[in-house]
């Protein structure tokens, strides 16, 4: 297919390399298929042990040489690959949304919040600000700055395949950073595609290999950062599970990480809400990107006294879905990434009812000719209660709870009463509960929204949420300064040496 030669994607694909030089490839090798068709894609060849201690050598080396390049400079070829991204949108967006099932518009979305967050970086390539304070001793000058850590590992996941990378990459960049890449095995020829584009770039400038790392792999490769001294940084998006095995042993050995893991976000349905805006967010919070995006709305706690209105409202709109080829620009709705994920949906579906769920939208998986993957699933609609246990879990799946309240007090107890804290909305027009939705009193949830939905979060935000959601923060506002590390500096100009807090050591 065009864009695959477009993006560079060979039949038999290294997904080890240090920038333009790509390594053999001597671990396992595994075969990427679209769930969009079932076909095989592509094989790709994962790292040895031996290959990532050559990568991660590779990657010091580097490191050495681009921390003392100037951060403008290092804004400027950032810079150059937002305009690579640009030019290889469509292809790349394709890729996306052939690879692991997101709708064509979802796809060249993702591409587009890379672009965006390559010109936020730029522009932060000239504010990488630290403090200055007043010394309390005479002729002394106190300031912070601050330094690149080194290594940044990154662990991505595989339904924003290339933006969530690009959140950390570009950013970890400018502040002088290298990264060290390990996609989704479920993903990974979309990263060796803007593993390809952002060398090409690299080479382009002279940057050093190994500014541009990519490891693709199982499981392990995500171990061997997660425990290495060398990797200062582990920035990981993924399931909970993942990023607290991760933030252990990331722990154990004094390094930072970086999480952004499981939601099980809600929209509260005020009664003064506007129902058609209501609808639009909730719909495509819940069954786009078939319900994988961190941020997806899985439940509707709605006011007692609209709830019937909407719940119809939602029924109608359901039926309206149409679900098939993600690449076909008609269809809203695309194929879970594998079978396992299908599984996942089912079983949820059977808990929910065991657990006394009862469906106002059937789930089902599609069968006959276009879901040949039999990766296809219908989005579905459970009246459920709160504490029923699968209304707890994040399932990677379109299945949305939906439940009725009585006072906004109680909304905002069933909206937090949960053990994950990424995103959250209020569809109200009235400000009184808007402004309690965002108090200290409301939403625990990293992002909290009014009147729009719980996913398509902007890049120029710091995202990320609290509790089991793991609370990190990447992209936006100062998320920067979780790549870098702080340096207090005091400065004595006088020819004295005056003690801190008054102490007399007179010799
Ligand atoms: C994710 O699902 O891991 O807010 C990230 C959104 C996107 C990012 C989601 N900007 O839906």
């Amino acid at each position: 297919m065009n864009f695959l030669q477009e993006t560079g994607i060979l039949t038999e694909q290294s997904g080890v390399s240090t920038g333009s030089r790509r390594l053999t490839g001597e671990g396992a090798n595994f075969a990427s298929h679209s769930p969009v068709d079932g076909k095989l894609i592509a094989s790709v060849a994962s790292a040895s042990r031996a290959e990532y201690e050559q990568v991660i050598k590779s990657a010091e080396a580097a490191f050495k040489q681009w921390r003392q390049v100037p951060a403008p400079r290092r804004g400027e070829v950032v810079r150059q690959i937002g305009d690579a991204l640009r030019e290889k949108k469509q292809a790349l967006g394709m890729l996306v949304s052939y690879e692991m099932g997101k709708s064509l518009q979802e796809g060249l979305g993702e591409v587009q919040e890379m672009i965006d967050i390559c010109d936020f970086a730029v522009g932060l390539s000239r504010q990488l600000y630290g403090l200055t304070m007043h010394s309390e001793r005479p002729q002394h000058r106190m300031y912070e700055q601050w330094h690149p850590l080194g290594i940044v590992g990154v662990i991505s996941a595989f339904n924003f395949p290339v933006a969530v990378w690009s959140w950390n990459a570009m950013i970890a960049w400018v502040c002088g950073n290298v990264c060290v890449w390990k996609p989704s095995e479920k993903a990974p020829l979309s990263a060796v595609a803007c593993q390809q584009i952002a060398a090409e770039v690299f080479a382009k400038n002279d940057v050093p290999e190994g500014v541009s790392c990519l490891v693709t792999g199982g499981r392990e490769i995500g171990a061997w950062l997660a425990e290495d001294v060398r990797v200062p940084l582990v920035s990981a998006t993924g399931s909970s599970r993942m990023g607290q095995s991760v933030a252990t042993a990331v722990a154990a050995r004094f390094g930072r990480s970086l999480l952004e893991l499981g939601g099980n976000n809600a929209v509260i349905i005020s009664k003064d809400a506007d129902l058609e805006m209501a609808l639009v967010g909730t719909v495509f919070g819940a069954a786009g990107t078939a319900g994988q995006r961190c941020t997806t709305t899985r439940r509707l706690i709605i006011h007692k006294e609209v709830y019937e209105r909407f719940r119809d409202k939602l029924k109608k709109a359901y039926g309206q879905l149409r679900i098939g080829n993600p690449l076909d620009e008609q269809n809203h709705v695309g194929p879970l990434i594998d079978k396992g994920a299908v599984e996942a949906y089912l079983q949820a579906i059977a808990a929910c009812k065991a657990q006394g769920g009862r469906f106002v939208v059937d789930g089902g998986v599609l069968e006959g000719p276009g879901y040949e993957s039999g990766c296809y699933v219908k989005p579905c609609i459970a009246e459920v209660e709160p504490g029923f246990p699968i209304v707890q879990t994040e399932t990677f799946a379109p299945i949305l709870y939906i439940m009725p309240y009585a006072t906004l007090d109680e909304a905002i107890a069933i909206q937090n009463n949960v053990p994950q804290g990424l995103s959250s909305a209020i569809m109200t027009l009235n400000l009184r509960e808007a402004e309690l939705f965002l108090s200290a009193a409301g939403s625990d949830c990293g992002i909290a929204n009014v009147n729009i939905g719980t996913s398509g979060a902007e890049i120029g935000g710091a995202f990320g949420g609290e509790k089991e959601t793991g609370g990190g923060r990447e992209s936006g506002s100062d998320a920067w300064k979780a790549y870098m590390r702080r340096q207090t500096n005091t400065i004595n100009y006088g020819n004295r040496l005056p003690l801190a807090q008054g102490i007399k050591f007179d010799l």
